[in-house]
């Protein structure tokens, strides 16, 4: 602001809880904060989106153009400090290269005293990295784990993440050790999603500070895989952390959502590449 105004911020009240979506933006495909800021909306909270890449549309198609925003990025640091505001949360998905995650590092260090701090691991599925994504990033993005309240991977991000071959099934006690080891810094709770087992694919819930502390949650498989799923899953897991909910009844109606909507999209024969159908879903109670 010019003609040497005093900045004017923002002043703070409870009337809703604000949340900073780390995500890249894509503009076809129904990914990242496409479908993160619609859902986390209709949940009562409010979004504050910081694109890291601007993509026509996802990188499952042939085709696609992106325009990194990484140089951009410390901007959203810069003018969000003038006008003093804080987030209840943070939800941290794609990032592409080790300046954006020290960029995620820095923004939760600025921002994040008071919020629960989410973070969804994006980088590989079905055993491999997506497009982009190399062994060396996945050790620069695990070093964000300790600075995340809850974590959700997938099943091949988990296997990255704690060291374990990625396989076709697993048992209780081995994807137990994996969130043990993924919740051995400040995450309590973390959700494996995408496990596979014949006919069925489940989420495996796991809390450190409870007695009984995890829960698996299966769901019928769908004919077509759909990128978008993680991201639609984790802005539930955000929304409900935000409004208090107990995380076990969360990773319930995530896995619900994502089923429900999973139907849908194949009911309709809508061609995977297209993700997954949520919208009319959108009247998810918080
Ligand atoms: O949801 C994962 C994801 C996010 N962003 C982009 C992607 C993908 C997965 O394909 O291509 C651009």
């Amino acid at each position: 602001m010019g003609n040497g105004l005093a900045m004017r911020t923002i002043e703070q009240n409870n009337y809703q809880k604000k949340i900073a979506v780390i995500n890249d933006l894509s503009g076809y495909g129904r990914c990242s904060i496409t479908v993160q800021l619609p859902i986390i909306s209709a949940m009562g909270i409010q979004t504050c989106p910081i694109p890291t890449g601007i993509f026509t549309n996802h990188t499952g198609f042939d085709s696609f153009a992106v325009r990194d925003c990484t140089d951009f990025l410390h901007n959203f640091i810069d003018e969000w400090k003038k006008i003093n505001i804080s987030f209840d949360g943070i939800l941290i998905g794609y990032l592409t290269n080790p300046a954006q995650i020290d960029f995620a590092k820095t923004f939760i260090e600025e921002f994040g005293s008071d919020s629960t701090v989410i973070l969804d691991p994006v980088m590989a599925d079905n055993g491999e990295f997506y497009s982009g994504y190399d062994s060396k990033i996945a050790e620069r993005l695990s070093e964000l784990i300790c600075y995340a309240d809850i974590l959700t991977p997938n099943i091949t991000e988990s296997c990255i993440l704690t060291g374990k071959r990625y396989k076709s099934s697993f048992t209780c006690d081995e994807l137990t050790e994996m969130a043990e080891i993924l919740t051995r810094d400040r995450a309590n709770r973390v959700v494996i999603t995408g496990i596979d087992s014949p006919g069925f694919v489940s989420s495996f819930a796991f809390e450190s500070e409870r007695g009984e502390n995890y829960r698996l949650y299966r769901k019928e498989k769908q004919h077509n895989e759909r990128p978008g799923t993680g991201d639609v899953f984790s802005a539930v897991i955000a929304a409900d952390a935000l409004n208090g909910k107990k995380f076990l009844n969360s990773v319930e109606r995530a896995s619900d959502f994502v089923a429900k909507a999973l139907k849908v999209s194949d009911e309709n024969n809508i061609d995977g590449l297209n993700g997954v159908c949520f919208e009319k879903f959108l009247s998810i109670k918080i």
